[in-house]
């Protein structure tokens, strides 16, 4: 499979500053898991796990993301913010971002993003995003950010599970979708993106044009499961979401906080 890596670094341009920080793996338990542990150990800015599948790919709040053998680009990026987390709010909306520039570059379509962090096209999910800090406890700043990011590309179907609420690349375009080319595009979007990362406004208004979740009817789900419904009237700076409830009051809420489902579906 080291013919993967070939094939990546034979798309990217040939002095991209990340290209020698880049490793692929066969089977890993999650990248994101593999990327702390890295960090941790002092591994550089750019650094980048690209997985052919995972035994244990991890979604939010104990969620499990399906990463089969050939299907997907499991892939996860090590940034050095060091600065203060609170200037990293938007970070995940960033990345959101980034991956529909790379989705666009890779299958010629921009998907929406269903907030937080889902890429979605016409109302199925084709990639999830994973952000995690870990903090300095000496300084208190963020010494390193892992972005996990999935992106389903060549599955023809999925589990019953899955089968109505996911999408692949080559679903929704209709011809086949080569790995290679969706994860050289994503780790250029995502050094755009980290170069401009302190840039808030305009990633968050970018952020607010690509997301489809901005003035629908929505189910919003709390850690205990509680559910209430509410309208969602915008993102805010710091990438929660602005609601009205029916009794008039409004809330930003987190994506710590809640999950949203569509009133009638997974959107
Ligand atoms: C996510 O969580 O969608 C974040 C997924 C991040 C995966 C990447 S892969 C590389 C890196 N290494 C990791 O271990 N993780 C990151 P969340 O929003 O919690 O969504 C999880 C939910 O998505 C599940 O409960 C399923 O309903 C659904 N799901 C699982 N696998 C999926 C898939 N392959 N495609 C679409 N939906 C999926």
């Amino acid at each position: 499979m080291t013919d993967m890596l070939e094939k990546i670094l034979s798309v990217l341009p040939e002095n991209h500053p990340w290209r020698n920080t880049i490793a692929w793996l066969d089977t890993v338990d999650s990248t994101n898991n593999r990327a702390k542990l890295l960090a941790s150990q002092g591994a550089p800015e750019g650094t980048v796990l690209i997985a052919d599948r995972q035994t244990m790919g991890r979604g939010r709040l104990g969620r499990s993301f399906q990463s089969p053998a050939g299907a997907g680009v499991y892939l996860s990026l090590i940034l050095r913010p060091n600065c203060p987390p609170e200037k990293l709010m938007h970070l995940t909306c960033a990345v959101a971002v980034a991956m529909c520039d790379a989705v666009e570059q890779a299958a010629g379509f921009r998907p929406g993003i269903k907030w937080t962090n889902d890429l979605v096209h016409q109302g199925r999910k084709l990639c999830g995003i994973l952000t995690e800090l870990s903090i300095d406890p000496a300084t208190g700043l963020a010494a390193s950010a892992v972005l996990g990011i999935g992106v389903n590309c060549c599955q023809e179907g999925f589990p019953p599970e899955l089968s109505g609420i996911a999408t692949s690349l080559s679903i929704e375009t209709g011809r086949e979708i080569r790995r290679a080319d969706v994860a050289a595009a994503m780790i250029q979007a995502l050094y755009a993106m980290n170069q401009h990362l302190m840039n808030r406004d305009s990633m968050m208004t970018r952020y607010r044009q690509d997301c489809v979740t901005i003035g629908r009817e929505v189910s919003l789900v709390g850690a205990d499961q509680t559910v209430r419904h509410a309208k969602a009237l915008d993102v805010d700076d710091e990438g929660a979401l602005v609601v009205a409830f029916p009794d008039g009051t409004s809330a930003h809420v987190t994506s710590g906080e809640v999950s949203v489902r569509g009133m009638y579906g997974y959107l």
